[in-house]
């Protein structure tokens, strides 16, 4: 059997190793298409040989909110003083083992929330329960990200095991349509100009066997962001982080834990932030 985890991991350390300019952005763009295209035929390998994995959990109420975190970082007991649910709270990790809801009103509106269990790093690839709890977020209408504040850098973890779902947060379907038809090459229309020149966007159509269609780019893409539309397999929804147990530290350092947070990814830029204090 071909190991696509050996050609995935060729691939991208090629494009650790290749700096992002104009000269390399038509590479750099196919490798990606490349590392995606492997990953798509390695995770239908691994349903086939995987069926009934993840836990379903009937959603209620007008939006479902998923409490996402590492083990320990206050998610129960967020649950427990939001809502009238019981999780149990531990002081050590992985003490929710599966998904618990509750319900917050607010104003006239029932919020489903979702405590599940922490995930770590390598949750995408099935580490602890991970997979389950992104499948069970891949539901869900918004993500509440805990961030313990001593550990502002688990943040980036997770978002890149999010990322790794196919789960994208705080950003929209990018308006590009493209609609295969039978003959005639790729043909690009656009209104707006992109980095990407005409030669990369059919480069990467071609990894994923397009050779013929029609592609109306009405917004500013960039190569990821092309193959996302190609896969047409990911959820878009809105995260906000918390920063947990600010009450262990001073104002200043609880401050310092949030710029941190902000300054630690580019998709941070949007996240709404927010402090909680809680007497647990
Ligand atoms: N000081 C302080 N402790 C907290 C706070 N929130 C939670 N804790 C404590 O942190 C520990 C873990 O809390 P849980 O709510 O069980 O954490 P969890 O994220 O649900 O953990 P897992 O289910 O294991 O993933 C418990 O001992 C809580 O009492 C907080 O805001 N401040
Ligand atoms: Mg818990």
């Amino acid at each position: 059997m071909v190991d696509y985890n050996e050609q995935i991991r060729q691939l991208e350390e090629e494009l650790r190793k290749t700096k992002y300019n104009k000269r390399t952005q038509h590479h750099i763009g196919l490798v990606k298409a490349k590392i995606a295209r492997l990953k798509e035929k390695q995770e239908t390998r691994r349903r086939a040989a995987k069926k009934g994995e993840g836990y379903a959990v009937k959603r209620s109420g007008d939006a479902t909110v998923l409490i996402l975190g590492f083990p320990s970082v206050g998610k129960s007991t967020l649950l427990n003083a939001l809502t009238n649910a019981k999780s149990d709270i531990g002081h050590y990790a992985f003490t929710t083992l599966k998904v618990i809801p509750g319900t917050l009103m607010y104003n006239y509106a029932k919020i489903q929330l979702l405590d599940v269990p922490g995930i770590v790093k390598g949750a995408s690839d099935g580490t602890g329960r991970g997979k389950e709890v992104l499948s069970v977020m891949r539901n869900a209408d918004m993500a509440l990200i805990l961030v313990e504040v001593n550990h502002p850098g688990h943040l980036p973890v997770i978002l890149e095991e999010v990322y790794n779902t196919n789960i994208r947060l705080n950003q929209h379907r990018p308006d590009v349509r493209i609609r295969k038809t039978a003959r005639d090459g790729i043909r690009i229309g656009r209104t707006v100009r992109t980095i990407m020149r005409d030669e990369t966007i059919k480069g990467i159509l071609k990894e994923f066997k397009i050779n013929n269609a029609e592609v109306l780019i009405r917004e500013k893409i960039n190569e990821d962001q092309l193959i996302d539309i190609i896969e047409d397999n990911k959820v878009y929804m809105p995260a906000i982080s918390v920063i947990t147990k600010a009450d262990l530290v001073s104002k200043e350092k609880a401050e310092e834990s949030l710029t941190d947070l902000v300054l630690s990814g580019f998709i941070l830029r949007n996240l709404v932030k927010m402090q909680i204090w809680l007497n647990p």
